[in-house]
């Protein structure tokens, strides 16, 4: 059907982008199989690691108080102290709020009175929330952060039950593997592997791919990923730098084996501050020669890039330009607040037009893919109602055909294509 007037498309676009069936492509969710692994309800929504940060801003416990605290002692305190003391204004507060009144928890009915909101949430399963959950967020597929180090999780995959729920994909985590080596090692021994200490001896190397290229087909993993510091780099043919010498002899080989791209989030700073535990990270500005060198190298490689800080991100879009195979996606973390996600996804569509993924939610407590997934819908479509109007002034016609493709891509049919990319550039190797 053609769209004719400014109002129409405005219409058309909210509507596509709302109701749009999403992929999130990164999240650390898990099916209910990984038990304690997944996250959900009031408590667990209060005592993310975002509002920590933000609570210990304004109480007067200490670090140690706080984390002596049981974990419902934690949501009362973050609760009295953000949403009682103060107001809920921050995107990590305001998001529960959101969260909740989608749940049909409407603080206008609930209150302040936070075991209010238990009460309800103590009437549901797991299995009925992850439901729930995902039809009140759209979401229809979820790529899960999966640890072959995690001793729990090992023994999720090795029952069989890792893939259970078919809303639930998995992805390849290695973080210990490429950036604690030694550790990593110890680890692989653990498992069966014959690896030695020198990370560049081949037939360590060759072990190394065998763990990965397990792990892999046994999780059924969508793609390989790891978090980097931004001053990782990409040392090609220096034998002994770690980092280059796994990617080059094990990473890169098996992702190409198996048709898997390689995920890359650049730009944390671990632990900044470890009295805050997992909120103590904190962004950096990254070396892109360590993207710019892989992509260029490794041609066949699909690479899905994000990187954590703001003043990374146009020449991220830019060097995106240059590589086919380099897929930019989300707004990550710090960046997943609604100005932010603004002025990303204004000129990422400027310079790469539908060619990115606009989003992934990196939610860590199930009901927050709610509130996460709401907004960035809603920006997504500011952006194209003024994108498209431009094209409308111009005399194109404008379709819903038209639109709905483009939306379909934005929510995860451009990720299905890198996944396809990868498939098709499947190389035989050793
Ligand atoms: O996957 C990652 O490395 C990060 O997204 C996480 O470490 C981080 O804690 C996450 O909760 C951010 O949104
Ligand atoms: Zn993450």
């Amino acid at each position: 059907q053609g769209i004719s007037s400014q109002s129409g498309l405005e219409a058309v676009i909210r509507r596509m982008t709302t109701e749009a069936r999403v992929i999130d492509m990164h999240t650390h969710l898990y099916a209910e199989a990984f038990s304690e692994h997944l996250l959900w309800g009031i408590d667990e929504l209060l005592h993310y690691h975002y509002l920590t940060a933000e609570f210990f801003r304004h109480t007067d416990l200490t670090y140690d108080e706080y984390w002596s605290l049981d974990s419902a002692s934690r949501a009362e305190a973050v609760w009295q102290t953000l949403f009682v003391d103060r107001s809920p204004i921050s995107e990590a507060a305001s998001g529960v709020l959101t969260a909740l009144n989608r749940l049909g928890l409407s603080p206008a009915q609930y209150g302040r009175d936070l075991n209010a909101y238990r009460a309800a949430f103590a009437a549901k399963s797991a299995s009925q929330q992850v439901s729930d959950v995902l039809e009140a967020a759209k979401v229809q597929r979820i790529v899960m952060t999966n640890d072959p180090f995690d001793s729990k999780e090992r023994t999720v995959w090795q029952s069989g039950s890792g893939k259970s729920d078919p809303r639930f994909d998995a992805a390849l985590r290695i973080d210990k593997l490429l950036l604690d080596w030694p550790a990593a090692a110890h680890d692989l021994r653990g498992q069966g592997y014959a690896v030695e200490d020198d990370a560049s001896a081949p037939a360590t190397l060759q072990e190394v791919k065998r763990f990965l290229q397990d792990w892999a087909v046994r999780m059924d993993a969508l793609y390989i990923m790891v978090s980097l510091p931004g001053d990782a780099r990409y040392a090609a043919g220096d034998a002994s730098h770690t980092l280059t010498v796994l990617l080059d002899g094990a990473v890169i080989p098996v992702c190409l084996k198996l048709g898997l791209p390689l995920a890359l989030m650049i730009g944390v700073r671990r632990q900044v501050n470890p009295l805050l535990k997992l909120a103590g990270d904190m962004s950096m500005r990254s070396d892109l020669s360590l993207l710019e060198g892989i992509a260029k190298r490794y041609t066949n490689l699909e690479l899905l890039i994000t990187v954590l800080a703001r003043e990374n991100q146009h020449e991220l879009a830019v060097l995106s330009r240059k590589f086919r195979n380099i897929t930019l996606f989300g707004c990550w973390w710090f960046l997943h607040t609604e100005s932010m996600i603004r002025e990303l996804t204004e000129f990422r569509v400027e310079l790469l037009g539908t060619s990115f993924i606009p989003q992934h939610s990196d939610c860590r407590v199930l009901e927050q893919l709610i509130n996460k997934w709401e907004y960035s819908r809603g920006i997504l479509a500011d952006i194209l109602i003024h994108k498209y109007g431009r094209l409308l002034k111009d005399g194109w016609e404008l379709t819903e055909a038209d639109i709905s493709r483009d939306v379909e891509a934005y929510f995860g049919g451009t990720f299905l294509r890198v996944l396809e990319n990868a498939k098709r550039n499947r190389i035989a190797a050793p």
